[in-house]
């Protein structure tokens, strides 16, 4: 487009507008849910992924050679085990001494010299395999093209050789648990290929009975052997003509037809058991995926993955620039002609969501579950000091429920496993984990400790807890992870310290993630009383608090929490006007690192509000503009969301751009910043899932947001979408919002109501109700209990500041009952 004459640059903006308008005014066209390709995959950033929870494959598409690489969620480095320092309460006490004598130096030096952690870091999720289809005279292909539509979860390769079209598709089956490749061509007897199969981890090799099979095992890694066995096994079924195992794989000549069915399995039976049979499993896998029929097994997987991907649709507007390849629109979509791509990559979020984890399966990792490497970055684990938790932000909100809860399989296993670090380590009961965990669960200290001393992983993954029970009002849900939310609740009882000047409670030692601050020439990241470890303690002990009431349990410890919530220290507003980041007013107003773990308080949390604290809203915004908006892709997926609950959509949209940034797919390309790759996975760089999880709950944050006491319609528009249509949100309380818009204001919306209660809404245009409905002007707190607030203490500022209040836009709230399993109309006035 750049290249393009400026004269028909504007013809052709001219023109996408009036497709966008053609389409507000008819039937809105559907917005296309295909990312596509004109050329095959030059390097993994450019391959296209399927998943069904479990079995991940990453399609490349070359005509003369199909690569599938291939992972399995349980394959893992190491075995069994835990991390937990042994030696550490001795040091820990004396850290806690002298950070409350505010020796923070010394304090510092200690930990570097004594805190290091045990030798092991994580163990490191790994690949499987690839397997390869080598389709010789297919070098000069014709009318290439390869493709991933999301609305059915399917990938195809399609070109021409010699007059006969070939083409692929492929996907990872979510009811057959197998991956399911088909090859098809438009003249009988025109399929010929080999199919092969290699693996850089250790492995053995052989045919049996025409199924490739490899027997692979996990790496050892810091110490820790490897105990994960896996087996991989690929049967080819084939229409007319022949089919041979040869030495390195087995050839298939002149058929019609064929259909490829890869299974794999491991031993992993769960944390600490992993005595399971990887070949039986992989075997019966198998063997029932090969007896249905092709077109059956794909009708059946669609229909399972509809029953998720269906649940949300949204039409921001199509236009002719939504035609190009994928990558190009990437790169075109800063000049603002492309809504369909931001609801493309809205829908891919929910897509990469519904392949990564399914229940009773492991939560995606840092990679999701695609990983090629023996030792992915970070070891592609789980990093829960904000990547895991952003990974589950889409969950609720986008009609995802049942997909969260892998992650709540996980926090109920560390919640056993992290008594080891909470006892070993700060001689507390209850459970704790720092920054990182595996599939071992492991909870000890990772990394030195300006990154790995944090002892707040489960303050924050237990917020997870409380919030899908907000969204579900499951009470069973709630019953079952009590003692997990009261164990995360009761390491704090024991683990707070009080800090000498006002006697308030804080974390000790802990950090700010991965953030420091300078002091005597010195950058500090150890201290206690973080901001961001305060709204956690607030939030837990608050959820723990408002579990126990309703499961009717605990009074005593609940009155416990109470008291010492009280003492928590209060947010505080810093000479500059920010939220304070530490305890003391150390903030660099240069400083923009990409973790703002203070305004955990503004978002994933309802802490900081507009309406209740409007003093750190406005405080929220300074720390936000500090900070800045350019960073790697999860901080700026982060942002969208930070932005949205500042109720500024024009600030979030332009995250989205920054997010929406091509970059490029060669290794080399991880200098250039945080933005997305041609297949339009999140580039850290490199890649990592949470800026696409992280987006997606943002974008969703835009148009419906429910943590203030009401359901707020279209909170933060962007400008660039004046029109649009959402449907099948959901909203705290259980109310499922379908919401359409028009010159920016809301036009209909339908809420459908699955626990009844007070629907307060608020709404920046005046709406009525239509079908009978009375909307009463709302007054006082919001009744429905889902809606209740927290009522946090006033901040305390810095005398070099004064506090602003913000201009908040009008809006009107209004009440109407609801009914279980009924659907409310709303109309603009
Ligand atoms: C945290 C972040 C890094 C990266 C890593 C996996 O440590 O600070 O940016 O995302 O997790």
């Amino acid at each position: 487009m750049k290249t393009l004459p400026r004269l028909a640059r504007v013809l052709l903006l001219l023109l996408c507008w009036a497709g966008t308008l053609k389409a507000a005014a008819g039937k809105p066209k559907p917005t296309p849910l295909r990312l596509w390709y004109d050329k095959p995959a030059a390097n993994w950033n450019e391959a296209l992924p399927l998943g069904n929870g479990r079995l991940g494959v990453m399609v490349f598409g070359a005509p003369q050679r199909e690569r599938l690489q291939l992972n399995e969620e349980t394959i893992w480095g190491g075995g069994p085990n835990n991390n937990v320092k042994a030696d550490a309460l001795p040091v820990v006490r004396q850290l806690r001494e002298q950070l409350l004598a505010g020796q923070l130096v010394e304090a510092q030096a200690l930990a570097q010299a004594q805190m290091q952690p045990a030798g092991n870091s994580g163990m490191p999720y790994q690949m499987a395999s690839n397997v390869y289809l080598d389709f010789p005279g297919h070098d000069n292909a014709t009318h290439y093209q390869r493709d991933l539509d999301i609305s059915r979860a399917v990938a195809s390769v399609s070109y021409e050789v010699g007059g006969v079209t070939y083409r692929r598709e492929v996907f990872s089956s979510l009811p057959d648990q197998v991956i399911i490749v088909r090859l098809t061509a438009s003249k009988p007897g025109s399929i010929s290929c080999q199919l092969s199969e290699e693996s850089p981890m250790q492995h053995t090799q052989r045919v049996d009975q025409n199924q490739l099979v490899l027997d692979g095992r996990g790496s050892e890694h810091e110490g820790q052997e490897g105990k994960v066995r896996f087996q991989t096994r690929v049967q080819a079924v084939a229409e007319g003509g022949t089919m041979q195992a040869t030495d390195t794989g087995i050839r298939i000549q002149d058929a019609n037809s064929a259909t490829l069915y890869i299974s794999i399995s491991t031993n992993f039976t769960n944390y600490h058991d992993v005595s399971g049979d990887a070949a039986a499993r992989a075997t019966a896998y198998l063997a029932s995926a090969v007896r249905k029929p092709y077109k059956q097994a794909l009708a059946d997987h669609v229909a399972a993955y509809h029953r998720y991907f269906n649940r949300v649709t949204l039409n921001l507007g199509v236009t002719p620039a939504a035609e190009l390849p994928t990558p190009q629109r990437i790169a075109n979509f800063a000049q603002g002609n492309d809504p369909a791509l931001a609801a493309l990559y809205f829908q891919y979020g929910r897509y990469l969501l519904i392949s990564s984890s399914q229940p009773g399966g492991q939560p995606a990792n840092l990679q999701g579950i695609w990983n090629d490497q023996l030792k992915g970055p970070w070891d592609s684990k789980y990093t829960v000091n904000i990547n895991t938790e952003m990974n589950y932000w889409p969950a609720e909100v986008t009609n995802l429920t049942e997909l969260h809860q892998p992650l709540f399989g996980m926090i109920k296993d560390l919640s056993v496993t992290g008594q080891q670090s909470a006892r070993q380590m700060y001689g507390a009961r209850g459970w704790a984990l720092h920054h990182n965990t595996d599939i071992w669960r492991i909870t000890g200290q990772v990394d030195p400790p300006q990154y790995g001393l944090w002892p707040m992983g489960g303050a924050w993954l237990s917020q997870h807890l409380w919030d899908h029970y907000q969204f579900t009002g499951d009470l069973a849900f709630l019953r079952e992870y009590y003692p997990t939310l009261k164990g995360a609740a009761t390491y704090f009882v024991d683990a707070l310290q009080e800090e000498p000047t006002h006697q308030w409670l804080v974390v000790a030692p802990s950090v700010s993630p991965e953030n420091t601050y300078s002091l005597q020439g010195k950058q500090i990241a150890l201290v206690t009383g973080t901001t961001m470890d305060n709204q956690l303690v607030f939030d837990l002990f608050s959820k723990t608090i408002r579990a126990a009431e309703l499961l009717q349990l605990d009074k005593p410890f609940a009155d416990s929490l109470r008291t010492l919530r009280e003492r928590l220290p209060p947010m505080q507003i810093g000479q500059y006007g920010q939220v304070q980041e530490w305890l003391q007013d150390v903030d660099n107003p240069k400083d923009q690192h990409r973790h703002i773990s203070h305004l955990y308080g503004l978002y994933p949390s309802g802490q900081i509000s507009p309406y209740r604290t409007p003093e750190l809203f406005e405080a929220a915004r300074v720390t936000l503009t500090q900070r800045g908006d350019v960073s790697t892709g999860w901080s700026m997926g982060w942002k969208v969301n930070f932005w949205a609950r500042m109720q500024d959509g024009n600030h979030a949209y332009k995250l989205l751009t920054e997010q929406l940034r091509l970059r490029s797919s060669q290794p080399g390309g991880v200098s250039e910043g945080g933005g997305t790759y041609p297949n339009l996975l999140d580039a850290h760089p490199p890649f990592q899932i949470d800026g696409n999880f992280g987006c997606t709950a943002g974008l969703a944050e835009l148009f419906v947001q429910s943590y203030d006491g009401t359901l707020d319609l279209l909170p933060a528009l962007p400008d660039a979408w004046p029109t649009g249509e959402v449907t099948g949100l959901v909203a705290r309380g259980g109310y499922v919002v379908d919401l359409a818009w028009d010159k920016g204001k809301v036009t209909r919306v339908r809420i459908t109501s699955k626990l009844g209660g007070n629907c307060r809404v608020r709404v920046h245009s005046p709406i009525k109700a239509t079908g009978g409905t009375k909307l009463a002007q709302a007054q006082g707190e919001n009744p429905n209990p889902f809606y209740q607030t927290l009522a946090v203490k006033p901040p305390l500022v810095s005398s070099k500041t004064t506090a602003k209040q913000p201009t908040l836009a009008p809006s009107f709230v209004y009440d109407f009952p609801t009914e279980p399993g009924k659907t409310y109309s709303l109309k603009a006035r």
